[in-house]
This record gives C-alpha cells, sequence and structure tokens, in this order.
C-alpha cells in the first residue's frame, strides 16, 4: 500500500539521516513520528518508529527499571563512520571483526555465536572507523533488536563463506529481512529499474519507495584461504578473484564484492578505502588564529558539508553562530575568507571566525 509521505515527513527523515550524535538523532526520531501520515500505508513504518525511539532512548538514559534486560542494543558511535558486520550464521563476521579491529570478538566452528553487538575501531590513514561485529541473519532466524541496532550505522559490509553456493540466497534473504523493516541495502551504482524479482538489490517495492535507512552495502567474501588446495599466496589471490568473478556474473549481483581472508588478511586492505570513498568522507582540520594547525585529530565529515558543519563539531549547538572562515588548501587557498555555507574538501584547513 502507498505510504503517500509528505513533505513535512520527508524533511524529517532527511534531518534525520543527517544528524549524527544519538540524542540529535533521537529528536529526529521523534519529530518523524509526529508528523507521519496516519493511516494505513504507515502502519508498520510507526511500529517501527515507535521500536527504535525505545531504543534509543533506553541506551541514552539507561534501561527503565524492570524493563527487559537484554543486550544494549545500540552501540554509541565512534570515529568517522560506524559500519555493520551483516551476514548469515557461521560465515565468517566475528574472525574478520577480531582480525581487522584486535577486538576479541568471539569466533567458532558453529553458528550462532556471536549474541549481541561488539564494536571494535578499524584504524584507517589518520582516522578509524567503528566496525560491529553482530548476530547473523538468516531466511529463518534474525534477533528482533538488530534492525534497532543498526540505528547509527552509516554502511554494511555484508560477509558470505566464499565458498557457499548459498551465498546469493543468503543474501537476498538478508537484504528481504531488513527491508521488511525499512532498511535498504544499497549497492554502489543503482542498478536500472527491471520487473520481476529484486530482492537481491535490496530494493522493495512494497516499501513505495519509503524506508527509514539506507545502507551502502560492499560484499565480503570472505575464506578465500580455503579455496582449494593452492598453498601459494599469489595462486590463492587468483583463485579467489576467478570464484568471485564466478559468484558476481552469475548472481548479477548489483554489490560490488571483494574476496578477504581473515586467516591469511588477503584483501583486507580494501576495506578501509571503500569505507572511506563510498561515505564521501572529509577530513577537515583546524586552526586557531597565530597557530600552527592541528594535524593530530582532523574533523571527520561528509561530501556537501559546509564551514557551518565543521563548527557545529567543534562547539556542539553552535553551527548557528560562526560567520566564516579561513581557508588554507594549497594551492588555492592560502587563507581566503569563505562563508559559513562553503563546501569543503578532504584535506582542507580552516581557521573558524565567530
Ligand atoms: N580458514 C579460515 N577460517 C575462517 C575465516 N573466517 C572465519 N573462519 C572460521 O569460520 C568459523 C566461523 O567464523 P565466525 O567468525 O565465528 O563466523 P560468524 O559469521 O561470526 O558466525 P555467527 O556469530 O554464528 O554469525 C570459525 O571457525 C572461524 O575460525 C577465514 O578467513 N579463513
Ligand atoms: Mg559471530
Amino acid at each position: 500500500m502507498p505510504a503517500n509521505l509528505s513533505p513535512e515527513y520527508k524533511a524529517a527523515e532527511a534531518a534525520y539521516r543527517k544528524a549524527r550524535a544519538p540524542d540529535e538523532r533521537l529528536v529526529h526520531l521523534r519529530e518523524m513520528l509526529r508528523v507521519i501520515p496516519r493511516h494505513k500505508g504507515t502502519e508498520h513504518l510507526q511500529a517501527d518508529l515507535k521500536t527504535r525511539i525505545k531504543e534509543l532512548g533506553e541506551a541514552l538514559s539507561g534501561p527503565k527499571k524492570g524493563a527487559r534486560t537484554g543486550p544494549p542494543v545500540t552501540v554509541r558511535p565512534e570515529g568517522a563512520a560506524q559500519v555493520a558486520l551483516l551476514g548469515p550464521p557461521n560465515a565468517g563476521k566475528s574472525r574478520l571483526h577480531a582480525r581487522l579491529t584486535g577486538s576479541g570478538a568471539e569466533s567458532a566452528p558453529y553458528p550462532f555465536t556471536t549474541r549481541k553487538p561488539q564494536p571494535g575501531m578499524l584504524p584507517f590513514e589518520d582516522i578509524s572507523f567503528q566496525l560491529v561485529d553482530l548476530p547473523p541473519i538468516s531466511a529463518t532466524a534474525m534477533e528482533s533488536w538488530v534492525p534497532s541496532a543498526l540505528t547509527h550505522a552509516d554502511a554494511a559490509l555484508l560477509v558470505l563463506d566464499i565458498r557457499d553456493p548459498a551465498a546469493l540466497d543468503d543474501l537476498a534473504a538478508i537484504a528481504r529481512r531488513l527491508a521488511g523493516k525499512h532498511i535498504r541495502l544499497v549497492p554502489d551504482v543503482l542498478p536500472a529499474p527491471v520487473s520481476g524479482d529484486d530482492a537481491a538489490s535490496g530494493a522493495d517495492d512494497d516499501l513505495d519507495g519509503f524506508h527509514l535507512q539506507d545502507l551502502p552495502t560492499l560484499l565480503v567474501a570472505t575464506m578465500s584461504d580455503l579455496l582449494g588446495d593452492t598453498p601459494d599466496a599469489a595462486d590463492a589471490a587468483s583463485a579467489a578473484d576467478a570464484e568471485l568473478q564466478a559468484f558476481t556474473e552469475l548472481t548479477a549481483t548489483p554489490f560490488c564484492a571483494i574476496a578477504t581472508s581473515a586467516e591469511t588478511g588477503a584483501g583486507l586492505d580494501l576495506l578501509g578505502p571503500w569505507i572511506f570513498r563510498r561515505l564521501g568522507i572529509l577530513r577537515v582540520y583546524t586552526k586557531v588564529p597565530g597557530q600552527p594547525p592541528d594535524m593530530q585529530r582532523p574533523l571527520t565529515l561528509r561530501e556537501g558539508d559546509t564551514v557551518a558543519d565543521a563548527a557545529g563539531l567543534v562547539h556542539r549547538g553552535l553551527a548557528g553562530d560562526v560567520k566564516s572562515a579561513r581557508l588554507f588548501r594549497e594551492p588555492l587557498f592560502r587563507g581566503q575568507h569563505v562563508p559559513r555555507d562553503h563546501a569543503l574538501s578532504d584535506g582542507d584547513i580552516i581557521e573558524l571566525h565567530w
């Protein structure tokens, strides 16, 4: 049924997607629920919004006395972006998480090992991304709180066992389950609309173009070290590439895919750059007048973000007070004044003027 969302709702949704701090997100979620048109077509969505508001509220204030005592379901975002590890049981999510972040995420040769969200930091150049390991999702099982655990996720790594012939079915089942909770897995390049079954693309016509969340998604086909009898690293890499090519061609999946191994580390160096580029992350360095810039701790913003957005990160709630900035970016900018709505670039150095 068409959801027929109003301009007020769409504006609230846009503000929600832009907000990164949990308390700001909660404000926007409440606003979405307040302005959502009340009719049958939005009933599911209203229910999803209420669940997220409740769970995010509990995460921010601690659970109420006597409330259900499960694991905390939302992970407070840290670093330049939060990226969720999704996938079917036993695919190798936790082993990857442990290797990438140094977390002690428990991995075991049987399914449903992971029972709660586990955060860890993946360093990339001078910033880091927060990776969140999660319990598995299959056609028949998904912890009810997993959609809420994705509230702060900016992207997803969908981990599949490269040897598993059912991987496409797993991918479609996961996309469908999340679509049912108004979360859409988005490939790097959106496929042209086709009629017929497009569950594997993450699209879902039932949602009438509406969703609570878009998750840019990379397929991570892991365990490449276990492909055939290839002790030589170069042979193993080409076997993995051939397998991956066969997979992407056979399944015609619109998602980008990379082959990795948590055992040998093969392919893992591609993850940070993908997250960085796919999310359009910018690093902006700040300086105070008369002093050299602080090159140690960049602000992290997104493509299209402005001087005012950077100011909002420096002084929360005061973004509106910044008047202009001096911008340093060789060779074009050597301290010229730019207005508060000037869009920043990766590597910019700014001196804020309030
Ligand atoms: N050789 C090899 N083994 C791997 C690799 N990745 C995972 N494994 C093994 O595969 C099994 C499952 O890995 P897990 O990381 O627990 O899988 P998971 O996806 O977290 O599983 P759930 O928590 O049940 O969803 C474990 O025995 C891992 O040691 C890999 O890249 N190479
Ligand atoms: Mg696990």
